[in-house]
């Protein structure tokens, strides 16, 4: 890619970073992942618009975060809707939650969903702490600011998410992976008994095509789960026992471990003991190869089953983005994905992800996450085989993505067909890893 498509590339992801901020009337702000389709703020997602954001305008990679966790839960958790303001747009909203009139861990203002997402904010944390003047007293003070927040949000997943205790934590949604419709969960859902018929309106197919959208079906199961989450008052405790979805999910499980390790960088530079976060970091190199099937990926088990959910997703490469793979056993797995097709036409080993393999039976190339290619779970791959040294294969990826994104635009997600892009255009995490690409070497 010429120096010009790049500057473009960068001037354009940063117009869209701008046009998705919202300023608040307190001084503060957020960005919605998108206009019209997500209103609010999202979890993971402003984790990653941080980091991009680190790179051309530190005030507002702070505010991302500040805001975010100005939703934070008592009990640590950091949940994946943050309601600043009101908007018609969007279902289920914060009068479907009710979760400050639920649960006394939740804040009064602002108000938030009842479920959490895949923890990034250690991550960007640290990215904004190297580009302030690092050692400098200012840089310290951002640790020192983020540092209470993060070590709780990420006590909360070990204490009561981590249910045995193996570094695998349990998710009790399929919001709660960030990736909604993803087949991994289609069997589970499939026996589940929708006892109750929640009367509801869509929102999300007023501003994106259906077909782009889970089906009628999942928005069903989503919201009699929701529902049963909101019953049981949010409570862990109750839904460790009696929720009917209940998930090792090994690509949370993998993002955490890999904050985690940013968490210890900042207690360290703080001065702060570690003994708490180093144990925390023994557990899922210790358990993940439990999680690896015959085939050498790895899969989400089923707790209620005690059982590997064996679908070939994104997901099976996830402990190369936490850094736990050996080079034989990154190599293993990319061999693997490439003899089962997983990347179509191409070899992974010289093209984008798909969120789910191209010879699956459920690959769908245009229906959200059972098929397409999204920008952040290649970003997250990319940073593991950069991270584990694997140089010519992240420059692949690297080159990849940002041909894509010059060419396509910033989309939602791909098709991995014709790389079209779908769902919302000029979609933030896009936009914000596209930054961040582009400033790597
Ligand atoms: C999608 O999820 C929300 C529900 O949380 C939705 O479909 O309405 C997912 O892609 C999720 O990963 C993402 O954080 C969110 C906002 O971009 O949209």
């Amino acid at each position: 890619m010429t120096e010009k498509d790049q500057q473009e590339l960068l001037a354009t992801a940063q117009s869209v970073l701008q046009n998705n901020w919202v300023e608040l009337e307190n001084g503060t702000g957020f960005s919605k992942p998108a206009t019209r389709v997500y209103p609010y703020q999202w979890n993971w997602d402003s984790g990653f618009t941080a980091i991009g954001y680190s790179h051309f305008n530190i005030e507002r990679a702070k505010q991302e975060l500040r805001s975010l966790f100005s939703g934070q839960w008592k009990n640590g958790m950091v949940p994946h809707i943050i309601f600043h303001t009101e908007s018609l747009d969007y279902f289920p909203d914060q009068s479907f939650w009710q979760a400050n009139k639920r649960n006394s861990s939740a804040p009064e203002k602002p108000q938030t969903s009842g479920m959490t997402q895949p923890p990034v904010q250690a991550i960007a944390t640290w990215r904004i702490y190297q580009k302030m003047r690092e050692g400098s007293q200012e840089a310290e003070e951002w640790l020192r600011e983020m540092y209470s927040k993060l070590y709780k949000q990420h006590e909360y997943f070990y204490t009561k998410r981590d249910r045995n205790k193996n570094g695998i934590i349990t998710i009790y949604h399929p919001w709660e992976s960030g990736m909604d419709n993803s087949p991994r969960w289609d069997d589970i859902l499939d026996k589940i008994e929708i006892n109750t018929k929640n009367k509801y309106q869509r929102q999300d197919t007023r501003f994106v095509d259906k077909r782009f959208r889970p089906s009628d079906a999942s928005y069903n199961e989503y919201i009699f789960l929701a529902e049963k989450m909101k019953q049981a008052n949010y409570e862990d405790e109750l839904l460790k026992e009696t929720h009917p979805f209940a998930v090792e999910d090994v690509l949370l499980s993998s993002i955490l471990h890999l904050a985690t390790g940013y968490l210890e960088k900042i207690a360290m530079v703080l001065g702060e003991n570690t003994v708490e976060i180093k144990q925390w970091l023994e557990r899922l190199p210790a358990n993940i190869f439990r999680n690896q099937g015959e085939d050498r990926l790895f899969y989400d088990k089923d707790l209620r089953k005690d059982q590997l959910i064996n679908v070939k997703t994104a997901a099976c490469l996830a402990p190369i983005i936490a850094g736990v793979t050996t080079a034989s056993q990154t190599e293993e797995i990319f061999d693997t994905l490439d003899k089962s097709g997983f990347c179509g036409e191409k070899t992974c080993h010289t093209s984008l992800l798909p969120s789910v393999g191209a010879k699956e039976d459920e690959f769908s190339p245009e229906a959200y996450w059972r098929g397409p290619i999204w920008i952040n779970i290649n970003w997250l791959v990319w940073l593991g085989l950069k991270a584990a040294g694997h140089d010519e294969h992240a420059n692949i990826l690297r080159h990849n993505l940002l041909t894509l994104l010059r060419e396509h635009g910033i989309w939602e997600y791909y098709s991995p067909e014709d790389l079209s892009g779908i769902g919302a255009n000029r979609f933030t995490w896009s936009a914000a890893l596209a930054i961040d690409i582009l400033a790597s070497e």
